[in-house]
C-alpha cells in the first residue's frame, strides 16, 4: 500500500455525508491502492447519529478504510488532512431569506478556516455547505491570512455542471459522456450561468448540435438554475446522492490531469480573468495538471448574452460578500 489519504468531512451525519462516506471509503475516489482515513466533524448534538453512521461504515468492512476519527472539534478533524470537504452548515429555515442564511452560516467558516490553517499543512478544500461560494470565501480568507495558498480552496459548482451536462445530453439524445466543456459561471445559486455556447457534444459546439438557441438561452438555463428546487419539490428533501457524487467528481478532477481540450467548473478565488472582479469565489472553467495545480481556462468567447449573465451572478456574489464583510479576515 503506497499511502494513506486523510479526508475530513464536516456535517458527516447529514444527508450528503451519508451518501459520500461509503464511496470515499470504497477506494473509488483515490484509487484501489490508496488507504483512506476519515475525519468526521459534527456539532455535538449530532455525534450520536454520527456514531450510527460509523457503525455502518464498520459493517461495510472496507479493506482500504484505515481509521475513522469522530469529533466536534475542528482542529481535531482537520489534523494533517489532505482534503477537507466542508459540507456541514445549517439548512435554510421556513421564511428565511438568503441574506439571513449567509449571516447564520458564515461564522462556521471563520472557525473552520482558522482551524484548517493551524491543523493541516498540505490541504485541498471543497466547500459544499450553502451559500457555498461565500462560505468558501470566508474560510479562505482566514486560512490564507495564516499562510494557506488561496488556490487550495474551491466552492462546489460541479453538481450544476453535471446537471447541465445531463440536460444537454437528454435534449440531444446522446450519452452524457459525449457532453464536454461545460462551464458554470458565477454563484451556486439561481443566478449561475450554465454556458451551453462554449460546451460541446461529440466535439461539436452545442448550438450547432441542438440548433435551438431559444431553448438553450431560456429553458435550459432555468432548468439548471432551478434543479435543486425541483428535486426538493419531488423528493421532499434536497439533493444528496447527486451532491455527494458531484463532490467526489470534483476531487477526482482536481487530483487528475484534465483531458486535453476539456475543463471542469469550480468556484475559485477570482483573479480578474474575464473582467470578473477580484476577490470573489466565482465559478469558472478550470484545468488541473493532476500534480496539485490548476489554472483558469483563458480565451473563451462570450456573447453579449453570456456577458450579461456573467455580470448578474457577479453582482450577486458582490452583494453576498458585502453582507459578510465583517467575517472576512
Ligand atoms: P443536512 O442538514 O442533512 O446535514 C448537514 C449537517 O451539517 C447536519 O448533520 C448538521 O448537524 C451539520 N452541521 C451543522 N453545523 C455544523 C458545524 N458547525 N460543523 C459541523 N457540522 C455541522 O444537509 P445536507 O443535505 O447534507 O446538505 C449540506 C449542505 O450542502 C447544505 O448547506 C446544503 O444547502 C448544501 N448543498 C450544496 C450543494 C452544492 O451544489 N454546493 C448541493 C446540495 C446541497 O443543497
Amino acid at each position: 500500500m503506497a499511502r494513506t489519504v486523510k479526508v475530513a468531512i464536516t456535517g458527516a451525519a447529514g444527508q450528503i455525508g451519508y451518501a459520500i462516506l461509503p464511496r470515499l471509503a470504497s477506494g473509488e475516489v483515490f484509487g484501489h491502492d490508496v488507504r483512506v482515513s476519515l475525519h468526521l466533524l459534527e456539532i455535538t448534538p449530532a455525534l450520536k447519529a454520527l456514531e450510527g453512521v460509523v457503525m455502518e461504515l464498520d459493517d461495510c468492512a472496507f479493506p482500504l478504510l484505515d481509521d475513522i476519527v469522530i469529533t466536534d472539534q475542528a482542529d481535531v478533524a482537520f489534523d494533517g488532512i489532505n482534503w477537507g470537504l466542508l459540507i456541514g452548515s445549517k439548512p435554510r429555515g421556513p421564511g428565511m431569506e438568503r441574506g439571513d442564511l449567509i449571516k447564520e452560516n458564515g461564522p462556521i467558516f471563520v472557525g473552520q478556516g482558522q482551524a484548517m490553517a493551524k491543523a493541516a499543512e498540505d490541504v485541498r478544500v471543497l466547500v459544499v455547505g450553502n451559500p457555498a461560494n461565500t462560505n468558501c470565501l470566508i474560510a479562505l480568507s482566514h486560512a490564507h491570512a495564516a499562510g494557506v495558498p488561496r488556490d487550495r480552496f474551491h466552492a462546489m459548482t460541479r453538481l450544476d455542471q453535471n446537471r447541465a451536462q445531463a440536460q444537454l445530453a437528454q435534449k440531444a439524445g446522446v450519452k452524457v459522456a459525449e457532453v464536454t466543456n461545460m462551464a458554470i459561471w458565477g454563484n451556486h445559486s439561481a443566478t449561475q450561468y450554465p454556458d451551453a455556447e462554449n460546451a460541446r457534444i461529440g466535439g461539436r459546439p452545442v448550438p450547432d448540435v441542438i440548433g435551438h438557441m431559444a431553448w438553450l438561452r431560456e429553458e435550459f438555463i432555468q432548468v439548471v438554475q432551478q434543479r435543486g428546487a425541483a428535486v426538493i419539490d419531488a423528493r421532499g428533501l434536497s439533493s444528496a446522492a447527486s451532491a455527494a457524487n458531484a463532490a467526489l467528481d470534483h476531487v477526482v478532477s482536481v487530483e487528475s490531469a484534465t483531458p486535453e481540450g476539456d475543463w471542469f467548473s469550480s468556484g475559485v478565488y477570482s483573479d480578474g480573468s474575464y473582467g470578473i472582479e477580484e476577490g470573489l469565489m466565482y465559478s469558472v472553467p478550470v484545468r488541473s495538471d493532476g500534480q496539485g495545480s490548476w489554472e483558469v481556462v483563458q480565451g473563451l468567447e462570450l456573447s453579449d448574452f453570456a456577458r450579461e449573465k456573467i455580470k448578474a451572478t457577479e453582482d450577486e456574489l458582490k452583494e453576498e460578500r458585502s453582507v459578510i464583510a465583517d467575517l472576512l479576515a
